[in-house]
């Protein structure tokens, strides 16, 4: 038979395993679990179709980070995390498992909207194809998935119950005393009754307006409208949250340039929960580089406040070295402090160094000079380290409180008003920043650590700040207080306690974390279920009105200015629709139909993507956002879980602090607020690496089309000129996308699968090959030739009695199932096919027909990895039910070992035995054997035993007593 021409191996084997018949099987298989509903989880009550009333089994929720529906669809490297989730959650169902395994698509935002704006069609009817394109194509990759429980976050009966949730946000309080969240009723019968005060007045509650009383409640709400500077970004016409700003200050979309404007703009109050997403972490069961992302984003400090007198007023500092206190020299304020204002005086004081006035005449000028330019900076170019140190001298100088010492007070822009107090002590000897700008503006370094480094005590011979925790502190007493010979940790203690004694000053803990900006200034997001009265007042639409759906407008554009003008303001695309914005409604709240406007941002694209793991769980509940009872049994805390949530989650890592830190976030609000009983979304969480492909550029720099690439002896030519080959990412740009068709129509998806899936362990990065997925192709032929009989289509399996099949057979057998198994559990798919192939080279090897049960167990090993091809041989073995939910074979020990290695006794030094033992033989089990052997028994001649040494599975050394 040859193997080189197809057809003439088409006629002589009609049953050979090819793409054609792939396709056939698959197409098949596909339809049939479709219409059967094979991978419907059933809920334990409820009305979902289909379900059982009684569920047995255990649960398993396996979850993806659902996609964006792009407009470019999917290539080859998009499914591997779906492909791993998948195989996994076969694994669950084929270990005893109720496994809920389904996928929607996070179909709001700038992603989705910026295509429709591209294509100029409305962002709903693009998103909706580009929905059905995703879904045709990820169908034809054979995915498990319930599709009852599908949704898109652009459903209205999705969203209304986004809008739900942000009412319940909106609608309570963190009681710091109680440590959760609370209904904002109970904060305001509090402020009724009198048993809480109002802060900020001293009139009773029942006398202030509806005004004072919505701002007065406006400090506590946990979404809150703010008129704090915010992240304005005109290239993209909408404002930004912190986790959108990269590191250089621009947008991470879009790469434009981010400024700072006020403007009034909805919160959430993340900060409140900074203490409990921190701990929270400890017992979740995540890559500990995404626990580092999130607790760096946190940001605790622990430190302390002190207030430094000046001019009848104070500055509060907050720093993390109150040790260092008798070392500060100078301050320096943010230049947006608002002290700042209050404090500069006309004239220079006598005496000031000429070097920190800038060259201005007096300090009003110095300020506003300096401001101007500093405003124009993003955070992170203020705080660059390289950066010259710059400022200057506001006129005014305060009291260091331990020595009584006049320093002088600076404003400079690696001071941020975003952090701490927004002002700071400076200590020159070891801070760093402080050292270079002493340095700069010719101010005291006083040592007040010893430095442990031998450079000396003389700082104006050093060349840098000595910041170490590791040495002891000099230079620091009064008559009050001395520090002086303690180590770094015993003198903050001491002098946090001495500060707050005098009453000058107290421990404190800051966080980095700022409150989280929720509203974007975008067409394509869930509209606020708020309304503002003739007043200005925000009032919550009631939940009967909700969904509160999207206008269908004709013009949805955002508006986007040049990406560098910061003198611009954002204009919401909602706010053109005055026939939608201007309302009369009655809010059912006593107050009769009345004229109100309705809030024209809308949310930004994470919201939908911050709780839809708990609706998946009962998609189609019209009366909750969440049966308490479904939630409870597919998420609620289990010892495997502590905080409870989804089994399994797996996505890109970068989510770390974005979307993951929001859904933990609101997790934690509804779980206060009794609506569920997790107080974490995702328990494990697994990182998936890239698919890479490799780029093929022309002389000129710009990439060819990959598919069209010849190799010739090491070096590769497109249209016969050379080209360079180099690795990067998968895409349309880069001429390189390689799509699951192509792949699936060539080979078939399980071959694609399997390809995938052995590329490499899941959580590192693998380049894409196309001429290497045929290798996957060879192991389903071998494995079908192992089974069928390519020329009759007939399985070729004999019944033989355990006994009689051969101990190698058994034994490649039984080590397959034990080390897939374990691999599949533990996400190894690579290895777990590595073993499955071995196996099968075994058996192709040994040759003849396969006995029926090492044949099924073959195929119920693949059928993870491979689900349609093992469903075809399940039933051509003779089986009538699906192999989908078959048990899983188990390993039986006696079986699953190598062969023997021989293990040594001695008594005394002295040989007295040979065994033959399993390699994997554990101490006491060997000892136990040893101990038994009848030469050994014979040799003790009865004698005590005063120790026995053992070194499995190789040696056992007695020592007789
Ligand atoms: C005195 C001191 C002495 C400091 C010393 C450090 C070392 P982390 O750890 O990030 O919380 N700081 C405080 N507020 C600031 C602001 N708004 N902008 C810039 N810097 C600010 O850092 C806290 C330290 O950063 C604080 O402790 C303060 O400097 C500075 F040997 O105070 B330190």
């Amino acid at each position: 038979m040859s193997e080189t021409n197809p057809a003439a191996a088409e006629v002589a084997a009609p049953h050979r395993y090819t793409a054609v018949m792939a396709a056939e099987i698959e197409a098949r298989w596909q339809d049939f679990w479709d219409a059967e509903g094979t991978y419907a989880a059933p809920n334990p009550k409820g009305d979902l179709e289909g379900d059982p009333t009684v569920v047995a089994r255990p649960e398993k929720f396996i979850m993806d980070m659902f996609p964006y529906p792009s407009g470019a669809g999917l290539h080859v490297g998009h499914p591997l995390g779906y492909i791993a989730t998948d195989v996994y959650a076969r694994f669950q169902r084929m270990t005893g498992h109720n496994v809920l395994h389904t996928l929607g698509f996070d179909a709001f935002g700038l992603p989705a909207e910026q295509y429709a704006v591209q294509t100029g069609t409305h962002p709903r009817v693009s998103t909706e194809a580009n929905i059905e394109n995703m879904k045709s194509q990820l169908r034809r990759l054979g995915l498990g998935h319930d599709k009852r429980r599908s949704f898109a976050t652009i459903d209205p009966d999705y969203y209304k119950w986004t809008q739900w949730i942000f009412l319940q946000i909106f609608n309570s309080w963190y009681d710091d005393e109680a440590d959760k969240a609370r209904p904002i009723a109970q904060l305001i019968a509090q402020f009724e009754s009198g048993e809480r005060a109002v802060p900020g007045h001293t009139r009773a509650w029942s006398e202030l307006t509806a005004i004072e009383r919505a701002d007065v409640l406006g400090e506590f709400r946990l979404a809150y409208a703010s008129d704090a500077p915010v992240n304005w970004c005109p290239g993209l016409g909408t404002v930004l949250a912190n986790e959108e700003v990269t590191a250089d200050g621009r947008s991470e979309r879009g790469n434009f340039p981010v400024f700072k404007a006020k403007l009034r703009q909805w919160n959430m109050r993340i900060t409140a929960y900074a203490d409990r997403l921190l701990d929270d972490l400890e017992a979740l069961d995540w890559p500990e580089a995404i626990k580092l992302q999130q607790r760096n984003w946190i940001g605790r400090s622990e430190g302390a406040r002190v207030d430094f007198p000046v001019d009848g007023e104070h500055i509060t500092v907050f720093t993390t070295r109150p040790d260092t206190l008798f070392g500060a020299s100078y301050m320096v304020l943010a230049p947006e402090h608002p002290l700042v204002d209050k404090f500069t005086p006309d004239t220079w004081p006598e005496g000031t160094h000429d070097v920190w006035t800038g060259g201005h005449p007096n300090p009003a000028e110095a300020v506003a000079a300096y401001r101007a330019q500093a405003g124009s900076k993003s955070d992170v170019e203020r705080q660059a380290e390289a950066k010259d140190k710059t400022g200057v001298f506001t006129g005014v100088y305060a009291t260091n409180p331990v020595n009584g010492e006049l320093i002088p007070v600076f404003i400079a822009d690696y001071v941020l008003m975003g952090y701490g107090t927004g002002a700071i002590m400076a200590v020159p000897a070891g801070d760093q920043r402080d050292f270079e700008f002493a340095r700069a503006f010719e101010l005291p370094i006083t040592c007040i650590v010893e430095p442990t480094d031998g450079r000396g005590t003389d700082t104006s011979t050093w060349e840098d700040a000595f910041g170490s925790y590791d040495a002891k502190i000099i230079n620091s007493a009064n008559d009050d207080i001395s520090l002086d010979g303690l180590p770094v940790a015993e003198a903050k203690a001491r002098i946090t306690e001495w500060l707050a004694r005098k009453g000058i000053g107290a421990g404190t803990v800051n966080f980095r974390l700022r409150d989280w900006l929720f509203s974007r200034q975008r067409y394509w997001g869930e509209p606020f279920p708020i309304v503002y009265d003739e007043d200005g007042v925000a009032h919550p639409l009631p939940e009967s009105m909700l969904p509160l759906e999207l206008p269908e407008v004709e013009d949805y554009s955002p508006r986007t200015f040049e990406p560098d003008d910061a003198d611009t303001s954002p204009e919401t695309p909602l706010s053109r629709n005055q026939d939608w914005v201007n309302v009369t409604l009655d809010l059912g709240d006593g107050r009769g139909a009345r004229a109100y406007r309705r809030e024209t941002n809308t949310m930004p694209n994470w919201a939908g993507s911050c709780w839809y793991e708990l609706r998946y769980l009962d998609p189609h509940n019209s009366e909750k956002l969440v049966d308490p009872e479904i939630e409870r049994y597919w998420m609620g805390p289990r010892e495997s879980r502590p905080h409870g949530g989804v089994d399994l989650y797996v996505g890109g890592a970068e989510h770390a602090v974005l979307h993951l830190l929001y859904a933990r976030f609101w997790s934690k609000v509804l779980y206060d607020l009794g609506h569920v009983s997790s107080a974490e979304p995702f328990h494990k969480l697994f990182n998936q690496g890239m698919i890479q492909a490799y780029v093929y550029r022309d002389s000129r720099g710009f990439p060819v089309p990959a598919d069209e690439i010849e190799e010739r002896d090491g070096a590769f030519f497109h249209a016969g000129e050379p080209v360079r080959r180099e690795l990067g990412k998968m895409g349309k740009s880069l001429k390189n996308a390689v799509t699951p068709e192509t792949i699936c129509a060539e080979y078939g998806a399980d071959t694609l699968r399997l390809y995938e899936m052995a590329m490499g362990p899941l959580d590192v990065s693998r380049p894409w090959d196309t001429r290497a997925v045929v290798g996957q192709y060879r192991l389903l032929q071998r494995l079908w030739r192992n089974i069928v009989d390519e020329a009759t289509g007939e399985v070729t399996v004999v019944d033989t009695e355990d006994a009689d099949i051969d101990a190698a057979t058994l034994r490649a057998l039984h080590k397959a199932i034990d080390g897939v198994r374990q691999d599949l559990e533990g996400l190894r798919f690579n290895t777990a096919i590595a073993k499955i192939t071995e196996l099968n080279n075994h058996l192709t090897k040994v040759g003849g027909a396969l006995p029926r049960t090492v044949a099924d167990d073959l195929v119920l090993l693949v059928a993870p990895l491979a689900p349609h091809i093992a469903e075809e041989l399940w039933r051509k073995l003779g089986h009538s039910d699906s192999v989908v939910h078959q048990d899983l074979p188990v390993a039986d020990p006696a079986y699953a070992v190598d062969e023997s290695v021989t293990c040594v006794v001695q008594i005394k030094g002295k040989v007295k035995a040979r065994l033959e033992v399993s390699p994997a033989i554990s101490d006491e089990e060997l000892e136990k054997v040893a101990l038994a052997d009848e030469g050994v028994v014979k040799a003790l001649g009865g004698a005590g035993i005063r120790k026995v040494i053992v070194r499995a599975p190789k040696l056992v050394n007695i020592v007789p007593a």
